[in-house]
C-alpha cells in the first residue's frame, strides 16, 4: 500500500474534509456486531506497511489513543472510508466493508497492551545524521536577511516554507515529519532550526544550507521540545512513554528521564518543556503529577560541560552536582501550559480541567522557581493559555496579556502584584497572541469561536488596553500572527488547505500582500526567537 496519513489535521478541517469525496451515511455503516470483521488481521494487511504493525508510525503516524486524542472516531470512519487529500492516505472505501472499516476505526482508538516502550535502544537506533553537515559553509548559501526569515509550518501537506521578511518571497520549501506541533525551536546564531512532531520525531535542519543535518524519534507521542540558551541540548516532553528525552545538538541521545514521582509510584504525562535562557535550565510542567522541575544545564559545571557532554553518560561528577538532574517544586496542582516573567524566576502557570469533569483548575498559580513553591494564584477565569502571553510595559509597569481558550477575553496582569488589571473583550476564545517591542499594538485571534467568530483578528493598544481595530478574513479562520524583525509587518494565517499567508501593515492593519500556502498553522521569524522578542512565544 502507499504511505497513509491518518491524523487529525488540526483546526479548520472542515473546509478540507468538505474537499474530500462524500462519504456513505455513517448510519449505512454496519456495526462490529452485525459483521465480524478481524481487525487485526486487517491492520496487517492494509495499514501496517504505512502505520508500522505495532501502530507506532513509520511513514505514515502513529495510530494510538495518545496520537489520535483530537480525532473524532466519525472523522477517523471518514478519513479510512475517503482517503486524507493532499497526503498519501489512500481511499479504502472501495476495497473494505463498511462493517471492516468500522472495525478498523475501532480498534486504532485501542490502547496497545502492554504499553508500548521507546528507550534508550529505540532512540539510538531511529537516528540519522548526515556526517558532511560539519563541512558545509558557515554563510547562508541564498540572499536575503538571515536575521529576518521567517519559517513557516504548513500544517496542511506537512511542508516548511522559509520566507525572506523583507521581500516577502519564499525562499526554499521542503517536506516536514508528519503533524509538526509547537513552535520549531532555534541555535542562538539562527543557523539550525530543530522541529518537533507529535510522533516524536526531531528534526535538526540547517537553514544556511537547506539542508537537514540529523533526525531522531524522541517519544511515540511527543508534546515539544526545547533547546539550550547556548544551544547545545535539546530536551523532548513526550506522553508517551512518559519521559524526557535528552540529546545534543547533533540529536545524539544523552539521557532520558522517567517522569514519575520521587518515590518512583506514580508516573506522568509531560506537558511541556521550556527553556529558561537566562537561568541556564530547562523547566518541565507535567500533566499528572502537582510538580514542576528545573533541570539545570548551569555551565557552573562548564569546565565538565564543554569537555564531557558527548560521552557524560559515564561521567559520575555530574550526578554529584545536580548538572542535568531533577531539582522539583510540589504544587497544589499540576500545570499545563505555562509562562516566564521576564526575570524567569516566575512562572505563571495555568491547569486544565481533568478529562472527568471532575478537575478545578481554574486559578492560574504563580511559582517561584528560586524559593521552589508556589507565592500567588492569578485572578484569570476560564481557561488562560498562558503559553501564548505576551509581556510589555504599561504605566510603569510589567503586565502580562493572556488569551483565553474559553471564553473571549484576553486578561492583562501586573507582574509584580500579581493582581488583575482588565479583561479585554474579544469576539471568541482565543489561541494565539503576539505584539513585538517596537509596536504599539497586540494581535489576538478568536480561533476557538464556535460562534463565527473565528475569521476576525482583534487589534489591542498596548498603551490604553483598548481595542483600535479587528482585521477579517470572512468564513475563514485567520489565527497566530509574527512580526517582521523590526516590528513593522504582522503576519497573519489563513488556516485552509488553500490557505495563505497575509502581510500587514503594523500601523495602518491594510494588507501589504498575500502568499499561497497550505494550512500555514504557525511562523517564526528566527530575530524575534532568538531574540527572545517580548511579543513572541518562547
Ligand atoms: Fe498547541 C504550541 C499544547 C492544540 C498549534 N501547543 C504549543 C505548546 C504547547 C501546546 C505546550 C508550546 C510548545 C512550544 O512551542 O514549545 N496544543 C497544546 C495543547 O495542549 C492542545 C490544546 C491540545 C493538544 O492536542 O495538544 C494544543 N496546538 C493545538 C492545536 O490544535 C493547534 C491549533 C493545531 C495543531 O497544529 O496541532 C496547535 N501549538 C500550536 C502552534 C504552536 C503550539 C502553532 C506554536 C505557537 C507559537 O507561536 O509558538
Amino acid at each position: 500500500l502507499l504511505a497513509a496519513g491518518l491524523f487529525w489535521m488540526g483546526l479548520g478541517q472542515a473546509r478540507a474534509d468538505a474537499a474530500a469525496p462524500a462519504a456513505p451515511p455513517l448510519a449505512q455503516l454496519a456495526t462490529p456486531a452485525t459483521v465480524k470483521a478481524d481487525a487485526q488481521a486487517l491492520f496487517g494487511q492494509h495499514c501496517a506497511s504505512c502505520h508500522g504493525a505495532q501502530r507506532l508510525g513509520a511513514m505514515g503516524p502513529a495510530l494510538l489513543p495518545e496520537s489520535l486524542a483530537r480525532l473524532r472516531k466519525q472523522e477517523a470512519l471518514k478519513v479510512i472510508q475517503n482517503g486524507r487529500p493532499a497526503t498519501q492516505m489512500p481511499a479504502f472505501g472501495a476495497q473494505l466493508l463498511p462493517a471492516e472499516i468500522e472495525a478498523l476505526a475501532a480498534l486504532i482508538y485501542q490502547p496497545l497492551k502492554p504499553t508500548p516502550q521507546w528507550g534508550a535502544a529505540d532512540i539510538l537506533a531511529s537516528r540519522s545524521f548526515d556526517a558532511a553537515s560539519k563541512t558545509w559553509p558557515s554563510v547562508p548559501q541564498w540572499k536575503a536577511d538571515p536575521m529576518n526569515l521567517f519559517v513557516v509550518v504548513e500544517g496542511g501537506d506537512h511542508h516548511i516554507s522559509l520566507l525572506d521578511g523583507d521581500s516577502f518571497e519564499v525562499i526554499h520549501r521542503f517536506p516536514s515529519r508528519f503533524a509538526l506541533h509547537g513552535g520549531p525551536k532555534f541555535t542562538p546564531d539562527g543557523r539550525f532550526v530543530f522541529f518537533g512532531s507529535r510522533d516524536g520525531w526531531i528534526t535538526k535542519y540547517d537553514l544556511w544550507n537547506l539542508k537537514i543535518v540529523a533526525e531522531v524519534r524522541a517519544g511515540l507521542n511527543m508534546r515539544n521540545i526545547a533547546v539550550s540558551g547556548d544551544g547545545k541540548l535539546v530536551m523532548a516532553a513526550n506522553y508517551l512513554p512518559h519521559t524526557l528525552a535528552l540529546f545534543d545538538a547533533d540529536l545524539n541521545p544523552l539521557k532520558q528521564f522517567a517522569a514519575t514521582t520521587l518515590d518512583g509510584v506514580q508516573s506522568s504525562r509531560v506537558s511541556a518543556v521550556y527553556d529558561a535562557g537566562p537561568r541556564r535550565s530547562f523547566v518541565v510542567a507535567l500533566k499528572d503529577i502537582a510538580e514542576i522541575w528545573e533541570i539545570s544545564y548551569d555551565p557552573k559545571a562548564a569546565a565538565i560541560y564543554d569537555g564531557l557532554v558527548h560521552d557524560y553518560r559515564s561521567s559520575e561528577a555530574i550526578a554529584k552536582d545536580g548538572f542535568l538532574n531533577i531539582r522539583r517544586t510540589l504544587l497544589a496542582q499540576p500545570l499545563d501550559d505555562f509562562f516566564f516573567d521576564q526575570s524567569y524566576a516566575h512562572v505563571l502557570g495555568a491547569g486544565r480541567p481533568s478529562e472527568d469533569g471532575q478537575g478545578k483548575t481554574e486559578l492560574g498559580q504563580v511559582v517561584n522557581l528560586d524559593v521552589r513553591r508556589s507565592i500567588a494564584t492569578l485572578p484569570i477565569p476560564g481557561m488562560p493559555h498562558l503559553g501564548s502571553g505576551i509581556t510589555f510595559d504599561w504605566q510603569g509597569r510589567r503586565v502580562l496579556a493572556s488569551p483565553n481558550l474559553k471564553d473571549g477575553l484576553v486578561t492583562v496582569i501586573d507582574l509584580q502584584s500579581w493582581k488583575k488589571l482588565k479583561d479585554i473583550a474579544t469576539p471568541g476564545p482565543g489561541f494565539f497572541m503576539r505584539s513585538h517591542a517596537n509596536s504599539r499594538y497586540a494581535w489576538v485571534d478568536s480561533m476557538m469561536s464556535s460562534t463565527g467568530a473565528k475569521d476576525t483578528l482583534t487589534i489591542i493598544d498596548k498603551q490604553t488596553l483598548e481595542t483600535v481595530a479587528q482585521v477579517k478574513e470572512p468564513g475563514k479562520t485567520l489565527a497566530h500572527i509574527e512580526f517582521t524583525k523590526d516590528g513593522r509587518y504582522a503576519l497573519a494565517s489563513v488556516w485552509d488547505m488553500d490557505g495563505a499567508i497575509i502581510v500587514l501593515d503594523g500601523s495602518s492593519f491594510k494588507e501589504i500582500k498575500r502568499l499561497p500556502m497550505s494550512k500555514p498553522v504557525g511562523k517564526y521569524n528566527v530575530w524575534n526567537k532568538i531574540n527572545r522578542d517580548e511579543g513572541t512565544s518562547h
